[in-house]
C-alpha cells in the first residue's frame, strides 16, 4: 500500500493547507493546537478553497481533514466566541461556518471527510455535510453544543437524523457523549474505519476509484440525494444541472441559433422519447 503521496501546495495560508495530488484537493485545517477548532478567518480561508476547487477543472475530489493525528475539527474556537457569535480580528461575530456547509453541499463534487481524531462540536458538523467519511481508528465524534452553548439545528441536526435516524440523532444532542469510529460506522454516519497509519491511502483509494467514474452522474446523484431534503435549494441546484445538460444539446442550440440566424427555431427534427 502507498503511504506517501506527493501533495503539491495550491495556494498558502494561515489556517489551512491546500494541496493538490492527481485530480485530488486536499484542504487541512491546520490549528492543531486548538485541535483544529475555527475561528472566522479558518471558514473564510475554507470557503476560499472549496470556490477554488470547485472551478478548478483539474480537481475531481476534495478531501477534508484535520492536521496531525489527534483531531479532525472540535468546532468553534471557544477562546474567540462572543456574543453573536465566534469574532475574528476584525472584531465582527460571524457563524459563518454556515456558508461553508453550503457550499460543501452545492459543491458539484465529491467531499470527503478523512476524520483522523476527534470530530466534536461543529467539527462533527462538518463531517456530516461532507459526502462520504472515512475515519481513523482512534477517532472520536459527538456532539457537545447543549454542554457548552451552541447547537446546529440545521444540517447538523437534520442530515445526521437521515445517516443515524431520529433517535440516534436526538441520543446524539440530547447527551452530548462521545462514540467511537466503529460505533459511528454502525449508526451510518461513517463509511469505513481503517487503522491511522493506513487512513490517507485509503482515502486516496476511494477518490481514485471515485475519478474513474463519470463525473456528471457522480454530480447529478449528489444533487439527487441532496434534493430530498433541501426544499426549493435543492431542487434548484438538481434543476441547474439538468439546465446545463439541456445546454449540452442540439436542441438547446438550435433554439440560440435560430434566434442569431433570425429564422423560427425547427424543433421537430429533434427525438420525442416516450
Ligand atoms: C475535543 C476534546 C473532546 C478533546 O479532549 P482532550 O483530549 O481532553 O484534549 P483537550 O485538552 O481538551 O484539548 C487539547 C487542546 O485543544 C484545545 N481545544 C480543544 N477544543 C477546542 C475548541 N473547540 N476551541 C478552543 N480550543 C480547543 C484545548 O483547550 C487544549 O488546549 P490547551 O492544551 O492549550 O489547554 C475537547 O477538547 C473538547 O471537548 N473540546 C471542545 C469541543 C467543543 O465544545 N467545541 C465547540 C462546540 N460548538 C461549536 O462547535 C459551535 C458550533 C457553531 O458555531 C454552529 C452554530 C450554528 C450552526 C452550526 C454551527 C457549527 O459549527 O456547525
Amino acid at each position: 500500500m502507498e503511504t506517501s503521496f506527493a501533495w503539491k501546495s495550491i495556494k498558502d495560508y494561515q489556517d489551512i493547507k491546500f494541496e493538490l495530488f492527481e485530480g485530488i484537493a486536499k484542504i487541512t485545517i491546520n490549528r492543531p493546537e486548538v485541535y483544529n477548532a475555527f475561528r472566522p478567518e479558518t471558514n473564510m480561508e475554507l470557503i476560499e478553497a472549496m470556490d477554488i476547487a470547485r472551478e478548478r477543472q483539474d480537481i475531481r475530489v476534495i478531501v477534508l481533514t484535520g492536521e496531525g493525528d489527534k483531531a479532525f475539527c472540535s468546532g468553534g474556537d471557544q477562546n474567540v466566541k462572543g456574543k453573536g457569535g465566534y469574532v475574528g480580528k476584525d472584531g465582527v461575530p460571524r457563524l459563518n461556518v454556515l456558508d461553508l456547509h453550503k457550499r460543501i453541499r452545492s459543491m458539484p463534487k465529491p467531499v470527503i471527510a478523512m476524520v483522523n481524531g476527534y470530530a466534536i462540536g461543529g467539527g462533527h458538523v462538518l463531517h456530516v455535510v461532507c459526502d462520504l467519511t472515512i475515519a481513523s481508528d482512534n477517532a472520536r465524534f459527538g456532539q457537545t453544543g447543549p454542554k457548552v452553548g451552541s447547537f446546529d439545528g440545521g444540517f447538523g441536526s437534520s442530515y445526521l437524523a437521515r445517516h443515524v435516524g431520529q433517535k440516534k440523532a436526538r441520543e446524539i444532542w440530547f447527551l452530548c457523549e462521545q462514540y467511537t469510529a466503529e460505533e459511528a460506522e454502525k449508526m451510518g454516519m461513517v463509511n469505513k474505519v481503517v487503522p491511522l497509519a493506513e487512513l490517507e491511502a485509503t482515502t486516496v483509494a476511494w477518490c481514485r476509484t471515485i475519478m474513474k467514474r463519470s463525473p456528471m452522474a457522480v454530480r447529478m446523484i449528489k444533487r439527487g440525494l441532496n434534493a430530498e431534503l433541501d426544499g426549493q435549494t435543492g431542487i434548484m441546484e438538481m434543476a441547474g444541472d439538468a439546465t446545463l445538460m439541456f445546454y449540452l444539446m442540439e436542441e438547446a442550440q438550435e433554439g440560440k441559433n435560430a434566434f442569431l440566424e433570425k429564422r423560427d427555431p425547427d424543433f421537430d427534427k429533434y427525438p420525442k422519447f416516450p
